[in-house]
């Protein structure tokens, strides 16, 4: 029989490569789209012409009700959220509504559907939950057990979001995973992200459209992933017979010179340090030094691994937005 996903967060990375992957195994594709005339709906319809599209906001329950009882999912997929670290810091009450609390409001809209046995939910939990700070398993990384210390709004958020999604399952019996994603990068990242904003201004520099690049923070170390990949993780998540917790991650972790290092070597230049200027604009009021996860736990039960490895990810990123911005006028 023909299943069918419910995805909240269409319009984003993980929405785009999660659709794929459910439309690659015949799911009946739902997906929750926001907002009065929202500009990412046109892609979306281009992008992914087999999703059908549900108008509902995390915050608004009744919204999110007629969302659940329209589309009759077997699986939920939670990837909204307003998930800019560096912004949450500017809107922190609007992020505890929206990546907070609007779980909250899921999570009641399934168990209030009359169908909340037959649902299985996925929360895209993350690693700016653990903060970087209490770094307490060297050289092994995080895993399911190491201990939060969120340093930022949004951390805090995915916090409350992570345990009030534990709390439904051992209190109603609410079949309700939470992915511990550390970061995930790829070609349909936003440009406000580093890496993306790092490999389109290489691409733009390599076709002589801007002369440098201004970022914040050189320094924070990440253990950055391909998104594709991990959306396969999620999946199997809500295959499993038991609900859990997993770390998706890659067990190692880079530099964002790292970073810069290996794009700038995509288009031969060996020294990256002229082309980068900093600006204090992106430094933030608190700053998560490194992230290093350990996802033992989801290769053992899940089978899961990641299959792209950092100079991979790099030059795919690196060569996407150069062919992007060859077509592009400015
Ligand atoms: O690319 P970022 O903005 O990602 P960040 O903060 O690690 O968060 C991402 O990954 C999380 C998973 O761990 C997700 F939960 C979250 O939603 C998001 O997807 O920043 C990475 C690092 C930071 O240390 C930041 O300070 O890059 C540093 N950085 C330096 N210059 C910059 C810049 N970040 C951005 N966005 N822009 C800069 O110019």
């Amino acid at each position: 029989m023909t299943k069918r996903a419910l995805i909240t967060g269409i319009t984003g990375q993980d929405g785009f490569h999660l659709a794929e992957l459910l439309k690659s195994k015949n799911y009946e594709i739902f997906g929750v789209i926001r907002g009065q005339q929202n500009p990412k709906k046109i892609i979306v319809e281009n992008d992914l012409p087999y999703v059908n599209l549900i108008e509902a906001d995390l915050t608004d329950t009744s919204s999110l009700n007629k969302a659940i009882k329209d589309s009759k999912p077997d699986e939920v997929y939670n990837l909204a959220a307003i998930s800019h670290v560096g912004y949450s810091f500017k809107i922190p009450n609007l992020v505890a509504q929206v990546t907070g609390v609007g779980v909250l409001n899921l999570l009641e809209s399934i168990r209030q559907s009359g169908r909340q046995e037959k649902i299985r939910f996925y929360q895209a939990s993350t690693s700016e939950m653990f903060g970087g700070l209490d770094y307490n398993r060297p050289g092994k990384g995080y895993d399911e057990n190491a201990l939060f210390h969120p340093r930022s709004p949004y951390g805090a958020a995915k916090l409350y979001a992570h345990w009030i999604t534990k709390n439904y399952r051992e209190s109603y019996g609410i079949h309700a995973s939470c992915g511990i994603l550390f970061n995930h990068e790829g070609p349909r990242r936003g440009l406000e992200f580093v890496t993306r904003k790092i490999s389109n201004a290489v691409a733009r520099i390599h076709l002589g459209k801007q002369d440098h690049i201004e970022l914040g923070n050189l320094e924070p170390k990440r253990d950055w992933g391909f998104a594709g990949d991990y959306v396969e993780g999620m999946w199997l998540m809500l295959q499993q017979e038991k609900p859990d917790d997993y770390v998706l991650a890659t067990g190692e972790t880079h530099s964002i010179k790292d970073f810069l290092e290996l794009a700038f070597k995509e288009i031969g230049i060996n020294d990256w340090k002229p082309y980068v200027r900093q600006n204090k604009a992106f430094l933030r009021p608190a700053e998560v030094d490194i992230l290093l996860g350990n996802p033992s736990k989801a290769e053992k039960i899940l089978g899961w691994k990641r299959k792209i490895d950092f100079p991979e990810l790099v030059k795919i990123m690196v060569e996407n937005d150069i062919t992007i911005e060859k077509n592009k006028k400015d």
